[in-house]
């Protein structure tokens, strides 16, 4: 039998945390190996692990995988939460890459300089209210069935309710008005694998501090 998917970043959120989520969803057990110093990068860089000299990284069925969005295809894929057919596959592309520009804009929110933050926070609200999350809401009014496609669980499902939590983190009242994404939160939040991971003391990650963020700068070199 094959070991569990070990998983190479820094101890943050990043871009690592919405492939945690997806193992956790699909009930996947995996481990985490943390970069602490510019020097373990430079190892993994070194032995020919990252492809691009990028993290994150997943060991994975003796593969190692990079870029973010492949390593959550394979997963979804592996763990059937990737449509049953090709048109499925294309909605729920279309509904993640919607999701992956709201949460890049959050992504990157920590480390906007101080002057330019608050500009940006109001754009994400805005986004958020005006164009994500009604998009979402629209998808789920028009079928009326629990998930976005095929009324089956899918990465769409596990990384729209990931983003959520992150937006309601920023302001809890943006979801105010969009009563069928809160139903899919709680709905994605009660399948006893997402629970698990919900609690405190699971893999999961806080939101970025200063702290992780002078670590992500000494890891990448960023200063
Ligand atoms: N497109 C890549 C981007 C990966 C990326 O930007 N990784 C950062 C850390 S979050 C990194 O390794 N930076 C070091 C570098 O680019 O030299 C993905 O989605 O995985």
């Amino acid at each position: 039998m094959a070991g569990k998917p070990k998983l190479h970043y820094f101890n943050a959120r990043g871009r690592m945390e919405s492939i945690r989520w997806l193992l956790a969803a699909a009930g996947v057990e995996f481990e985490e190996k943390f970069l602490q110093t510019p020097e373990d990068l430079d190892k993994l860089v070194n032995d020919g692990s990252l492809m691009f000299q990028q993290v994150p990284m997943v060991e994975i069925d003796g593969m190692k995988l990079v870029q973010s969005r492949a390593i959550l295809n394979y997963i979804a894929t592996k763990y059937n939460l990737y449509g049953k057919d090709i048109k499925e596959r294309a909605l729920i592309d279309m509904y993640v890459e919607g999701v992956a520009d709201l949460s890049e804009m959050i992504l990157l929110l920590p480390i906007a300089p101080p002057g330019e933050k608050d500009a940006k926070l109001q754009l994400i609200k805005q986004k958020t209210t005006n164009r994500y999350f009604p998009a979402f809401e629209k998808v789920l009014k028009s079928h009326g069935q629990d998930y976005l496609v095929g009324n089956k669980l899918s990465k769409a499902d596990i990384q729209l309710v990931e983003l959520v939590y992150y937006v309601e983190e920023l302001d809890s009242s943006l979801t105010a008005n969009f009563p069928l994404l809160k139903a899919l939160k709680a709905r994605v939040s009660n399948l006893p694998t997402v629970k698990k991971f919900l609690q405190p003391g699971s893999q999961r990650k806080p939101p970025m501090d200063e702290e992780s963020l002078e670590e992500a700068r000494k890891i990448f070199r960023l200063k």
